[in-house]
């Protein structure tokens, strides 16, 4: 078994949820932390420095020579979907690792620091907004409306910070440390088949999909299912029925367009109950943000229109919202230079490697996944794919840092600070 499988079979364990199958890891929860304590662990054994910033990424830091020079980053995430696959997230990570311990075999001293970077809740399954951590960092969120953010047991992003030892009052902006990244460089297992149909291992990354995701609520009348008159009825369940298949329409007619409703919660969600209230989430996505924008005016639209059909009113809250990101293309060119005649891919998954992208410059490395599936236990990489993988990212990594590479990141995107 190689040490990156050998890395990724010690956490199989860790979140591993019966009821959904795959792995349920939010962040800031038990699994979460128990993910953090084993990259701390094998970034110690490698001598690397680890610390963690105000907003809760870990930092895991190889600078061998000392150098004040702006940084290579590398790194991706720990934290899951509901049931998700063990890749998505974990892969980057321990590529990272390994990729560090392959420059080493080589003999290799980077001039300038290695960073191993993982951010917190990427996927927004504990607080509902994508890339948190990454979000933050670059001032992508406002510190105040992240701090406000509920879980679905009601508990603030702020308290929970505070539960898992950070400082709400320095959660934010952190200007100084993106000032320390000369560029980042993200390793993440393909959630798609372009790999497969290529039947390559190992491709640059060219975009990413804008995408966002709004919250619906539906307040109609709770009652008794028995008693109750199908006629007297203003049931929010069957409005969101409606909904749900018409939002589907939308983006079946919207070509590039994809809607999906993943999560629904009845209020009270008894069996013999009508529903008071159903709340849902749209995730929206698209090549062109005013297309994800139209395509969302057209489906609160749709929405209002179908709670007034059910005697209902509604609700449509935006939560998150990420747009259409172009990898730094002096970047993509200094990767190809690295790994020689590669495939390009974008891709319709979000990531930290996108939001960073408006603050430093930024690439990906995708990994073939066998399935093309992913958010879902049916998520895969073969262990001679991860190495093929891993021995990439060492090599753009060496690429990077070496002297002379400057021009490949010299420029930076325009920040909004
Ligand atoms: O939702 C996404 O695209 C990513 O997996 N967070
Ligand atoms: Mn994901
Ligand atoms: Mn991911």
């Amino acid at each position: 078994m190689s040490a990156l499988a050998g890395m990724l079979g010690e956490i199989a364990g860790v979140g591993a949820d019966a009821a959904r199958g795959g792995f349920s890891r939010a962040g800031y929860s038990h699994a979460d932390r128990e993910l953090r304590e084993w990259f701390t662990a094998h970034a110690a054994v490698r001598g690397l420095d680890v610390e963690r910033d105000a907003n809760g990424t870990l930092w895991a830091w190889w600078n061998p020579t000392g150098s004040t020079e702006p940084a290579i980053i590398t790194g991706s995430h720990l934290d899951s979907v509901p049931g998700g696959g063990g890749y998505d997230g974990p892969l980057g990570v321990a590529s990272a690792l390994v990729a560090v311990d392959l420059l080493r075999a080589r003999s290799f001293a980077p001039p300038r620091p290695i960073g191993i970077a993982v951010f917190p809740e990427e996927e927004g399954s504990r607080f509902g907004v994508a890339c948190l951590g990454s979000r933050l960092m670059s001032g992508a969120i406002d510190p105040s409306r992240a701090l406000a953010l509920t879980d679905r047991e009601g508990d603030t992003f702020a308290d929970i910070a505070r539960r898992d030892g950070l400082e709400p009052d320095r959660i934010g902006p952190d200007p100084r440390r993106l000032d320390a990244v000369a560029a980042f460089v993200e390793l993440h297992v393909e959630q798609g088949r372009g790999l497969v149909d290529l039947d390559r291992p190992v491709a640059i990354a060219s975009s990413i999909l804008g995408h966002g995701r709004w919250r619906v609520t539906i307040d109609g009348q709770g009652n008794h299912a028995g008693t109750t008159l199908m006629d007297d009825r203003r049931d929010p369940m069957v409005a969101a029925a409606r909904m749900i298949v018409e939002i589907r329409d939308l983006a079946r007619r919207t070509p590039d367009a994809r809607a999906t409703v993943g999560r629904i919660e009845p209020v009270p969600g008894g069996t013999n109950v009508i529903a008071s209230q159903v709340r849902f989430w749209i995730d929206i996505r698209h090549p062109d943000d005013l297309i994800t924008a139209a395509l969302v005016s057209e489906a609160r639209d749709l929405v209002l229109a179908a709670a007034r059909e059910e005697g209902c009113r509604a609700d449509v809250r935006e939560e998150s919202l990420s747009p259409t990101v172009d990898f730094d293309l002096g970047l993509r060119d200094a990767l190809q230079a690295s790994l020689g005649d590669v495939p390009e891919l974008g891709t319709g998954a979000g990531h930290d490697a996108g939001v960073l992208a408006s603050a430093v410059p930024t690439a990906m490395l995708f990994v073939r996944n066998p399935t093309g599936i992913s958010h879902s236990p049916e998520e895969l990489v073969e262990d001679t794919d991860a190495e093929h993988g891993a021995a990439a990212l060492a090599d753009v990594l060496q690429g990077l840092a070496s002297a002379g590479a400057e021009a490949a990141f010299g420029h930076r995107p325009m920040m909004a600070r």
